[in-house]
């Protein structure tokens, strides 16, 4: 089963890959951006922007929103959080962070389907903490500043993908379309 996955982000786009390869499901990619409309939930937002993009494609495919949490800036950057890595970066985050003792964070990611018909969505999270600096120069995006167990996601390379928030979304999407 072949299914295409719509997204500018490279580093997404291997990760999904390399989980599709344990279902036997080749993941396609087509690499665009496309228009997310704003807002404060996730999965509201994947949903509309999987249905405006829909118009431009004949076959299935699916899309994947994803967030940083953190707790003790009430959620910031969430939604935001392609933005807030394209202009402050985790430096930004790690000076906003300085001298914060409630380090808590979580990285949540909305999958959504389109089957040609309507959109699905699935989620995933995964739960853990800011660091104090950097570590680690493997994996993509916020992954050096967010330690899950001890280590970084950026110190991990492939094993990110056993615990990952989108590990947790992209499995459910695999498992619900190979019952299907
Ligand atoms: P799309 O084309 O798929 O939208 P994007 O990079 O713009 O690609 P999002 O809109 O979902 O993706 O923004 C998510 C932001 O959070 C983005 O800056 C990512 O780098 C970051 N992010 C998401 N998942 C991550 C992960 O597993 N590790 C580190 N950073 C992550």
């Amino acid at each position: 089963m072949e299914v295409i996955f719509v997204t500018s982000n490279e580093g997404k786009y291997r990760e999904v890959r390399a989980i599709g390869k344990k279902y036997g499901i080749n993941v396609g990619w087509m690499r665009m951006e496309y228009f997310e409309p704003q807002g404060n939930d996730l999965e509201e937002i994947a949903k509309i922007s999987a249905e405006l993009l829909s118009e431009k494609f004949q076959s299935p495919f699916f899309i994947e929103d994803s967030g940083l949490f953190i707790d003790s800036l009430n959620g910031f950057p969430g939604p935001y959080s392609s933005y807030v890595f394209k202009t402050i970066g985790n430096e930004g985050i790690l000076k906003l962070m300085k001298d914060v003792e409630d380090r808590s964070a979580h990285f949540l990611a909305v999958v959504a389907y389109w089957d040609g018909e309507k959109v699905h969505t699935f989620s995933g999270r995964v739960d853990g903490r800011i660091t104090d600096e950097m570590r680690g120069c493997e994996g993509f995006g916020y992954d050096p500043i967010f330690e899950y167990e001890g280590r970084t996601f950026a110190e991990m390379g492939e094993e990110k993908n056993e615990y990952s928030h989108r590990r947790k979304a992209i499995e459910k999407l695999f498992s619900w379309l190979s019952e299907r």
